[in-house]
């Protein structure tokens, strides 16, 4: 026995557990790093719409919730690619004047919403890691992709061709995809530490819509 009173064993405690605490933050704000990723197509010109995914090789990632709106414009789908986390809900909102049958055959979420204008009822939750490719029943040229991914880093490419990610320190496994890819993005590895870090990708697009790249 110290002869320390309880209370006051406790109190050193509490404190200790609150410096553990704060070196934990301070060491996570410490580790981590803009990481700025640049892609391009084989022709050097920015390529908009490329998935980016980054899986971290060295444990967990933490929970992460999100939610994500695949809308219908112009008999398009609007936005034509989408990333989500796996548990993510998306709403599927009709803007056209006509209805249309939202469904999928991908095995990672099969699904098919009934003929509808406006808002449907209910959101989608994507459950399973991979590929989902959304179509119409009605117009068979719609198309989109909405990809799957066990983790919170992930990115789109905007029509600059440039994401950036805040990532924690660690290695990454770095996954690749855009639907029009005509050949495959071999994954690689990434290590990131308190530098910002800029990463180059080329991929090499397809002219030809008629088939969809394999996901990654
Ligand atoms: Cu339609």
């Amino acid at each position: 026995m110290n002869g320390a009173s309880p209370g006051a064993r406790a109190g050193r405690t509490a404190a200790l557990i609150g410096s553990i605490a704060q070196t934990a933050m301070f060491a996570h704000a410490a580790g981590a790093a803009v990481v700025s990723v640049h892609v391009v197509g084989a022709s050097g010109m920015p390529a908009a719409d490329t998935v980016l995914v980054f899986d971290p090789l060295d444990g967990e990632p933490p929970a992460s919730r999100n939610s994500a709106i695949i809308d219908q414009v112009h008999k398009q789908f609007v936005p034509r690619v989408t990333v989500v986390r796996t548990g993510t809900s998306i709403t599927f909102p009709n803007s056209d004047q006509i209805r249309h049958q939202v469904y999928s055959f991908s095995p990672a979420k099969k699904f098919t919403l009934k003929l509808y204008a406006g808002m449907p009822s209910e959101p989608v939750t994507f459950d399973t890691p991979g590929l989902v490719v959304l179509g119409c029943n009605i117009h068979d040229n719609m198309v989109a992709f909405v990809g799957v991914v066990d983790t919170p880093y992930f990115a789109k490419t905007p029509p600059s061709g440039i994401a950036e990610l805040n990532l924690p320190a660690g290695r990454y496994r770095l996954r690749v995809w855009h639907p029009d890819l005509a050949a495959a993005v071999p994954p690689r590895q990434v290590e990131v530490q308190a530098a910002p870090l800029t990463l180059a990708v080329v991929v090499d697009l397809a002219n030809s819509p008629a088939s969809v790249a394999a996901w990654p």
